[in-house]
């Protein structure tokens, strides 16, 4: 059998570009606590997102944990049950209750025509995710948000790159976190960030990453979630070459759509008016066709092709929160037929080919 094809593939620069950008680290035997490489990549990444507030985090997920606790947020906070599990993992975390909203049938993010009626005395945050790097209805939500008093929190894991009329998806809402896994469109090996309109937020998240300490005091029971420098350094490489790890994903993501198109039972993600794409992800939702998303699966599994079933189950049908959460049909939906086909900027157009064959067959 062939190399298996997984549903991602880590993309990197060449070896000889990061040994070079970590050598002085040999000079310096600063290694982490917000050294030089750190600061070059939160100031990169200040002028990518064009937006003046990024703090650096171990990863995405304590970056959202960081932006809750720096709001101090309490009560509720109404989110989608349609994401990884990191986005209801930190409202709980944080010690709020997540109200799970519906999401629309075409793009699969937050539904704000069913948000109003969610909001409550207690509620004091929205917590959208802009899902597979489709952009909320940031303008809806924000009305919304304004009208009631409400924090705008944007899980943007899947959403660097992406641009709505050129503006980055950095800078909607009051704030946004974004992961730097190594399965995301732009990774530093394990990493995030929170990128934030109110300046004052910034000593808050510096000391939320860093157990709180204050000078000689601690202020708060906070956990270590710092960027070490071996991970920025990978960030400062893999933001140069961001421009052609999206046009290759374009390219692939392109092919798909030509491809699939058209076939009956199979919905593609509607591209979006005024939006840059980043082609995070390529989710086909089996509805309606000759086999199950599952029969797919299994298909493609047998000729070593990995696709993933992102997001199943519901966060609001997991185990840890204890819900059972039948609020939201069209999420279940939704959840119960897509499938995420590979997609990463080496993929070649041949495998893209031979998925689909094995998809329309
Ligand atoms: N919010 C949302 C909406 C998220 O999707 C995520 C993370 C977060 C918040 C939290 O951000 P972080 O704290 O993670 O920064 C993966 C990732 O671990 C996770 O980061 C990601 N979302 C989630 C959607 O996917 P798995 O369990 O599916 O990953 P895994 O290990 O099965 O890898 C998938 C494929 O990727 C592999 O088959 C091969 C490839 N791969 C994987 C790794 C680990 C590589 O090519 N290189 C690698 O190093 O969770």
């Amino acid at each position: 059998m062939s190399v298996p094809i997984n549903v991602t593939r880590s993309a990197l620069p060449p070896k000889e570009e990061y040994f070079e950008e970590i050598a002085s680290l040999w000079d310096s035997r600063w290694l982490t606590n917000m050294g030089e490489k750190h600061q070059t990549l939160e100031r990169m990444l200040q002028g990518y997102f064009d937006a003046p507030n990024v703090t650096l985090f171990t990863n995405g997920h304590l970056a959202l944990e960081g932006l809750l606790a720096a709001f101090g947020l309490t009560g509720e906070v109404v989110t989608t049950p349609f994401t990884f599990a990191s986005t209801t993992h930190a409202i709980t975390r944080c010690g709020c209750k997540p109200v799970f909203c519906d999401v629309d049938p075409e793009t699969y993010t937050l539904d704000p025509t069913k948000l109003e009626a969610l909001i409550t005395p207690e509620t004091s945050a929205i917590l959208p995710v802009h899902v597979y790097g489709t952009l909320c209805d940031v303008e809806a939500i924000d009305a919304i948000a304004k009208k009631h008093g409400l924090k705008v929190l944007y899980d943007a894991a899947h959403a660097f790159g992406v641009k709505k009329d050129g503006v980055s998806a950095a800078c909607f809402g009051d704030a946004a976190m974004f992961s730097f896994h190594a399965t995301k469109v732009f990774h530093t090996v394990e990493g995030g960030c929170a990128v934030y309109r109110d300046p004052a937020l910034r000593e808050k998240l510096d000391l939320g990453k860093n157990f709180g300490v204050c000078g000689e005091d601690i202020s708060e029971a906070a956990p270590n979630a710092k960027m070490s420098e071996f991970h920025a350094a990978m960030g400062i490489c893999n933001l140069r070459r961001i421009e052609v790890y999206i046009e290759a994903r374009r390219q692939a993501a392109e092919r798909y759509r030509c491809n699939l198109a058209g076939v009956p039972g199979l919905k593609l993600l509607k591209p979006q008016r005024g939006v840059s794409s980043n082609y995070a992800y390529f989710p086909v939702v089996f509805d309606g066709a000759k086999y199950s998303r599952d029969e797919a699966a299994a298909r493609l599994a047998e000729q070593g092709i990995y696709a993933r079933k992102y997001f199943y189950p519901l966060t609001n049908h997991c185990t840890a929160y204890g819900f059972r959460g039948d609020e939201t049909p069209v999420a279940k939906h939704v959840s119960e037929r897509v499938l995420c086909l590979p997609l990463y900027p080496e993929l070649a157009p041949e495998d893209v080919d031979r998925i689909c064959e094995i998809i329309t067959e």
